[in-house]
C-alpha cells in the first residue's frame, strides 16, 4: 500500500488534522475494506483528512465560523385591534397567517419557510414584545445561555410546544431593555412554490400577490437604547454579531451601530432613544422596482408615510418608512452590500447624520427621530 503525506502537513506544528493522500489503485489491490464510489477511475487518488476535534459547541460565536445566530426569525408586536392589524399585514403588505389564537396572530412572507416572521399580539398598548433570533445548531443555546448567564442576565429556558410554531428556546432580557429570544427549531411550514422545479413568476408576475407590497422575506430590526455603546457591546461580544457601522457623536461614542450575522448589511441595529424600544422592523424587497410599487400600494391604501422612497448613506440600502394602521414603523427594504465577517466597520459622524440616515434629503425627520412604539 502506498500513502504519502501531503508536504503542507509535513513539519508544520500548526496544521492539526494531518492529510494523506492514497493511491486508489494500491487500495484496492490491497484487498483493503475501502469505501469507493461506484465507477471510481483507475488512477484515481483519494484525499483523507484526520477528523479535526469536535470544537463545535466552543465555535459557535467566534466570528466568521459556523453556528451561532443565523438571521432574525420573527419580530414580535402588541397591537390594539387584532383583526385591523391581520387585515393590514395580508391585505396591503401581502403576509398569510400561518396560525391565530384568541390573543394573537402569526404571519410570515411568501418565500420563508418558517412557521412565523411576525406575531402580533393583542394588549391594550402597542408595542414590543420580543425579537426571536435563529441559532444554527441546538448546542448552541447551551453556549449562548452560558454566555448570557455569565454576563449577569438571568436566562429563561422556554420549552417545547410552550411557543406557538417552534421548539425550545431562550429568553432573556438585553442591556438595552429588550427580551430577546435565541430559537433552534422552528416548524418549517415551507411555500406555496415548493423546492422542486419553482416556478420564478406566476401568470407573468412574481410569486407574491400582485397589488400588495408582497415581501419575499423579514429583513432587520432597528431598536432604541440609551446606552448604545453598552448594547452594542453585548450583542457583538456576547452575541456574536458583527458591526458593519456605526454612527459616532463628536466625542466618539456610538449614537447608532447595525450589526449583522447574516453576511447583510444589518440583522439588528441599535440607535439611541429610550431602552426597550422598537424603531421599526423591515421587509426585504428584491430591487428598486420592488419599492417603487411598494410606494404605489401604499398610496392606494391611504398608508401613512414617514420617509421616502429614498436610500440610506448607512447600508446603501433604498427605503421607504411607513405606519401600519395601528402606529407601528415598518420599512420596506432593498440593496445594500454582503459583507464577510472580515468587513472593516464603517464609521459616519455626527456632523454627517443627514446623509448616513437619508442619503437625498441630507437630513432627518423630527418624526423620524422620535416616534417609537
Ligand atoms: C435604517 C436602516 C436611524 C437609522 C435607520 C436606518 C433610525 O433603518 O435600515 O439602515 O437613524
Ligand atoms: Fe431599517
Amino acid at each position: 500500500m502506498t500513502a504519502r503525506t501531503s508536504p503542507y502537513a509535513a513539519g508544520a506544528s500548526y496544521v492539526r488534522s494531518v492529510t494523506t493522500i492514497r493511491d486508489v489503485d494500491a487500495l484496492r489491490d490491497s484487498g483493503a475494506d475501502i469505501d469507493l464510489a461506484e465507477g471510481t477511475p483507475r488512477g484515481t487518488t483519494r484525499i483523507e483528512r484526520a477528523p479535526r476535534p469536535a470544537s463545535r459547541a466552543t465555535a459557535g460565536t467566534v466570528p466568521g465560523v459556523a453556528g451561532g445566530i443565523l438571521r432574525l426569525s420573527h419580530v414580535d408586536v402588541t397591537v390594539t385591534d387584532l383583526d385591523l392589524a391581520a387585515a393590514y399585514y395580508t391585505e396591503v403588505m401581502g403576509m398569510s397567517v400561518t396560525a391565530r389564537d384568541a390573543e394573537a396572530v402569526y404571519l410570515k412572507c411568501w418565500d420563508e419557510e418558517d412557521h412565523h416572521s411576525l406575531k402580533l399580539r393583542y394588549a391594550p398598548r402597542v408595542g414590543f414584545d420580543l425579537m426571536a433570533y435563529k441559532v444554527q445548531h441546538e448546542d448552541d443555546l447551551d453556549e449562548l445561555e452560558n454566555k448570557v448567564a455569565r454576563y449577569g442576565m438571568p436566562v429563561q429556558r422556554v420549552g417545547r410546544g410552550e411557543s406557538v410554531g417552534q421548539g425550545e428556546s431562550i429568553r432573556f432580557d438585553t442591556p438595552s431593555g429588550h427580551i430577546m429570544e435565541l430559537v433552534h427549531e422552528v416548524e418549517k411550514v415551507g411555500t406555496n412554490r415548493g423546492r422542486v422545479n419553482p416556478a420564478l413568476s406566476f401568470d407573468g408576475h412574481q410569486p407574491g400577490q400582485t397589488g400588495l407590497i408582497s415581501p419575499p422575506r423579514m429583513d432587520h430590526m432597528l431598536i432604541t437604547a440609551e446606552e448604545v455603546g453598552e448594547a452594542t457591546q453585548f450583542y457583538t461580544d456576547v452575541l456574536g454579531f458583527r458591526i458593519t457601522e456605526q454612527l459616532l457623536d463628536g466625542n466618539g461614542h456610538q449614537l447608532g451601530t447595525w450589526l449583522e450575522r447574516s453576511h447583510s448589511p444589518h440583522d439588528l441595529a441599535v440607535v439611541h432613544g429610550t431602552n426597550g424600544g422598537l424603531h421599526h422592523f423591515a421587509y426585504w424587497l428584491d430591487d428598486w422596482d420592488d419599492v417603487r410599487d411598494a410606494a404605489d400600494v401604499l398610496a392606494y391604501n391611504g398608508i401613512q408615510l414617514d420617509v421616502g422612497p429614498t436610500r440610506h448613506g448607512i447600508t446603501r440600502g433604498s427605503t421607504i418608512y411607513f405606519f401600519d394602521p395601528l402606529g407601528t414603523r415598518n420599512e420596506v427594504f432593498t440593496g445594500g452590500y454582503r459583507p464577510d465577517p472580515d468587513f472593516p466597520t464603517i464609521t459616519w459622524t455626527e456632523d454627517n447624520i443627514g446623509r448616513a440616515v437619508f442619503y437625498y434629503e441630507g437630513q432627518l425627520n423630527d418624526r423620524f427621530m422620535k416616534v417609537h412604539t
